[in-house]
């Protein structure tokens, strides 16, 4: 039996486990990626785990995330990661580098490489056949200090291409249509592997770009072959000694198969608020637009900013309608300068912002009260771009730039004019924005800068075997991330800082809850499906540990998420039986008895003590997820000697 792409890379980087789907693998990580927003804590933890020096192939560290500086906070950020970075053998792109997921597929990514980044759009670099995943903090801290990164092992899903794109519908289109079909827990438990005839014409930021939103789907990672598009890349990054060709085996067995006809497809929108909401373009026609934002990790690629650049040209946005840039990164804005198609873009009015993730994790360009915004990005949940009853449309460079002109949502195949644009033959190489980690002499003279804003990682609990609590919150289905622990201009600078950061967890659904949780002392959070979408920002977990959170109890869980949970010791439980999620409320006390013994066996039976019920409720815990559950997190755990 032949393997996928995959399972080749899995099966070259096996350091624990048994190629077998459903088990728990741990495999070799050769680079790692940091943003700024996870990096602090990451770095932190790294100094706890008390190793002095990274052990990966490579290992960078990118501040693209906190970039809006409206006090000391967010410099403060800057400072530790770079002194982190230099310390601990750490490339550091500086701020004004770009966007992590674009630079790295620019410069550092490797078809057949393992790559974890402590950001959930981390496949992009699935883009060009590197198996990249998006891990919590603490689990990118271990793999930097050498730990294998342990998943479970993924069904495979493969996605056939057939025929070819229409002019003005995009690879963006491809990513929401996938989105359409498998909704936003689809793609949970799966790899996806893309491949067929139709991705012959896909350039490799076009494959990130469906890379990248995988994330929505909830997929472990997705990846493309590497081939002669591939060298083509790399090629003119100057780095075609990187090229490797990769392809899956004529035998190769997938757990699905899904075939999609290029020709068919039409120009797509994600509506409000969840990113497989999505209906054609052409019927969303007489909504009226107030902001259209073109840019992020998703869609801030230099052939994405040329198209847009060449239907911007000669023409001016609507009164009315602001419109913001933020080319991926200084490869991207430079070369966009150089080439003239700068002045197009601001020309028509668009305002310029730098090359980071600015409005997609509402770091500024909020959309007024109930505003339209239309955006190329991946997420469009409510709230996030820090306009509460803000309508945000996820759409392509082409949608976005038709919209912007007509201050209408504007199928693009109206412009007529298609702008026709081939990648060069050499991108402009100027890595004087990565600085290199010092010696290892060197190292040992620096000191971490931290500033008052920068605080310690809350302490773990280690496991008890009674709990009684009381309910401290109870949440529908979907609750993402960003409902946990919302980010955005006025919370991002608290990153670092986990008492202050607590004071808006959960804000989005119940602002009660940081105060009430706080004073039950311990207690349990009740959730829907899918509970922990989104993003893989461990603070989600470690904001709910600092304020006594012992247990989730859900319908489901998502993948990074509950590995969070489990890293800072926090136990997340099934319902046996979903319909007991009705059974709880709010307030209500809950009791669990012998949970050691439960969480080994799998099965533990929940009693409601104000209702009188008992409720059945499952897990799967790993021996490795037991220990350190046991010992109160990875932290304590790896500390141990784990
Ligand atoms: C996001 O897109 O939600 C983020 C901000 O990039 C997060 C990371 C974070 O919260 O810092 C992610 O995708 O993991
Ligand atoms: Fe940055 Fe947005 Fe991409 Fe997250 S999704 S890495 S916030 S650009």
């Amino acid at each position: 039996m032949g393997y996928t792409i995959a399972e080749k890379i899995l099966k070259n980087h096996l350091v624990f486990g048994e190629m077998k789907k459903g088990t728990e693998i741990g495999i070799k990580i050769d680079q790692t990626l940091t943003q700024d927003a996870t990096g602090t804590m990451a770095y932190l933890e790294f100094e706890k785990m008390g190793i002095d020096r990274v052990k990966t192939e490579q290992s960078v560290a990118y501040i693209d995330h906190n970039t809006l500086q409206c006090g000391f906070e967010n410099a403060d950020d800057h400072n530790l990661i770079r002194s982190a970075a230099k310390k601990y053998g750490v490339y550091f792109s500086s701020p004004g580098n770009g966007i992590c997921h674009q630079v790295h597929l620019e410069r550092f990514s490797k078809p057949g490489k393992t790559l974890i980044g402590s950001d959930s759009h981390t496949p992009t670099c699935g883009g060009l056949g590197m198996l990249s995943i998006g891990a919590g903090g603490m689990d990118v801290a271990a793999a930097m200090g050498g730990s294998p990164y342990y998943i479970t092992y993924s069904k495979m899903l493969k996605v056939e291409l057939k025929g070819n794109l229409k002019p003005f519908v995009t690879a963006k289109d491809i990513a929401l249509y996938i989105l359409s079909v498998l909704s936003v827990k689809g793609g949970v438990g799966y790899i996806i592997e893309w491949g067929g005839e139709g991705i012959k014409n896909l350039s490799v930021p076009e494959r990130a770009t469906i890379t990248n939103m995988g994330a929505e789907l909830g997929a472990t990672t997705s990846i493309f072959p590497s081939d002669e598009v591939t060298r083509n890349f790399l090629k003119a990054q100057g780095r075609e000694e990187d090229y490797i060709p990769l392809s899956s085996d004529i035998d190769a067995v997938y757990d699905k198969v899904i075939t999609i006809d290029l020709d068919t497809l039409e120009p797509l929108a994600a509506c409000p608020h969840k990113p497989d909401n999505v209906k054609k373009v052409s019927e969303l026609r007489n909504i009226k637009v107030d902001q259209v934002c073109i840019g992020s990790c998703t869609n801030s690629s230099l052939l994405d900013m040329l198209k847009v650049a060449k239907l911007l040209k000669n023409k001016h946005i609507k009164e009315g309608v602001s419109l913001s840039i933020s080319p991926g990164s200084k490869q991207v804005l430079t070369m966009l300068s150089n080439c003239g198609a700068l002045s197009d873009i601001i020309g028509s009015g668009a305002r310029l912002l730098e090359c980071a993730c600015g409005p997609c994790i509402g770091m500024g360009f909020s959309p007024n009260s109930k505003g339209v915004s239309l955006r190329t990005f991946n997420r469009n949940f409510e709230g996030r771009s820090g306009t509460k009853d803000a309508n945000v449309y996820l759409v392509s460079p082409e949608t976005a730039v038709a919209s912007a002109l007509t201050g209408y949502i504007c199928d693009p195949r109206e412009l007529k004019d298609f702008p026709v644009v081939t990648l060069p033959d050499t991108f402009l190489i100027d890595d004087t924005s990565i600085i290199p980690p010092a010696s290892v002499e060197e190292a040992k003279t620096i000191e971490l800068i931290k500033g008052p804003n920068i605080g310690d990682i809350p302490d773990s609990v280690p496991l008890k075997d009674e709990l009684k609590a009381a309910v401290s919150l109870k949440v529908g289905d979907h609750i993402t991330t960003d409902h946990i622990m919302p980010a955005g201009a006025k919370i991002l600078p608290f990153r670092s800082n986990i008492p202050k950061l607590s004071e808006f967890c959960f804000n989005v659904c119940d602002t009660e809850f940081s105060t009430r949780a706080k004073e039950m002392g311990n207690s349990f959070i009740i959730g829907g499906v899918n509970y922990g979408q989104g993003s893989s920002r461990e603070h989600a977990a470690l904001v709910p540990l600092y304020l006594g959170v012992r247990v989730v109890i859900a319908k489901s869980f998502a993948r990074i998420h509950a590995a969070n949970l489990i890293n800072v010791g926090i136990i997340p439980l099934t319902f046996k039986n979903t319909d007991d999620y009705d059974k709880i409320d709010l307030g209500d006390i809950l009791s669990l008895s012998d949970i050691k013994e439960g969480i080994k066996k799998g099965s533990l039976t929940l009693v409601d003590e104000t209702k009188g019920e008992k409720i059945e409720l499952v897990c799967s815990f790993t021996e490795r997820q037991l220990s350190i559950l046991d010992y109160g997190g990875l932290l304590s755990f790896t500390a141990k000697g784990q």
